[in-house]
């Protein structure tokens, strides 16, 4: 009987091992550690796995806390680089960048509403050529994603060295630099920290909201947009992981103020 009930329990065991294996891959069919490119535009995604991290930080701005725990529950892509000016141009068909001369530098002088734009027209695009697993689309990285993916592992104020890594204002003259000049981080992205800053998909909140929260994408409403990562003419302190911005919605814009992608489930917003 007791030899039984052992039997019972190990099948019941590998039964939900199973039934648990099948769910994740219904939840999640690319999580697949693979890059993805768009060969025509020279874009690279690199692929961030699900996991948990915390968001915010203890010795930075009183918006960075409550520390939270957050989940990403789905795996997506970010881009391996800021979105550049040629990638823009290929896309919507001008270049509104102060800072030219080079289309492998970062697109800058973007609205929010301009970043959706391109990637709204980029969705549609790869979705008519079916390049794009059902439910994902390209998308601003909620402010989660970003800072997760900034991190890659990482809990102190950079993701390792900040002069191997960013362009700022110890080291920029002033100017953009054309993407991936700098150090990737342990996730092979380039200038999380610094070049330009990166818009993000949520409504700015003044706080994080504590505990442990699955997915979070910020306040329901408000009056200005997230933006990360600073920027060329920016001191180290607006470099940090955690260090977050207010950027007003629907038109304001900058030349140190531009995006990269997100490939990530669809969410309406
Ligand atoms: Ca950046
Ligand atoms: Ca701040």
């Amino acid at each position: 009987m007791k030899l039984l009930r052992h039997i019972i329990t190990v099948v019941c065991i590998a039964a939900s091992f199973v039934a648990n294996a099948g769910e994740q891959l219904t939840a999640n069919p690319l999580r697949a550690a693979e890059p993805r490119t768009v060969s025509d535009l020279g874009l690279t995604l690199m692929p961030i796995p699900a996991g948990s991290f915390d968001m915010g930080s203890l010795d930075g701005d009183g918006d960075e806390r409550p520390v939270t725990r957050v989940t990403i529950s789905a795996g997506f892509w970010m881009g391996k680089t800021e979105v550049t000016q040629g990638q823009w141009r290929a896309i919507m068909g001008n270049n509104p960048s102060a800072f030219k001369g080079d289309d492998q530098r970062p697109v800058e002088c973007v609205s929010y509403d301009d970043a959706l734009a391109f990637c709204r027209k980029l969705t549609e695009r790869e979705r008519a050529a079916g390049r794009l697993p059902d439910g994902y689309a390209y998308a601003l990285p909620t402010e989660a994603q970003w800072e997760y993916a900034c991190r890659a592992g990482t809990t102190g104020q950079y993701a390792g060295d900040l002069d191997t890594m960013a362009w700022y204002r110890a080291n920029s003259g002033s100017q953009t630099h054309p993407v991936a000049q700098k150090q990737a981080n342990a996730w092979g992205l380039h200038d999380m920290h610094g070049n330009v800053w990166e818009w993000c998909a949520d409504w700015y909140a003044d706080t994080l909201p504590g505990g442990s929260v699955r997915d979070y994408t910020g306040a329901s409403s408000g009056s200005g947009r997230t933006s990360r990562g600073g920027g060329l003419s920016f001191g180290a302190d607006a470099c940090r992981s955690a260090n977050r911005n207010r950027s007003g919605v629907p038109n304001v814009y900058g030349g140190s103020l531009g995006f990269r992608l997100a490939l990530a489930p669809e969410v309406s917003r």
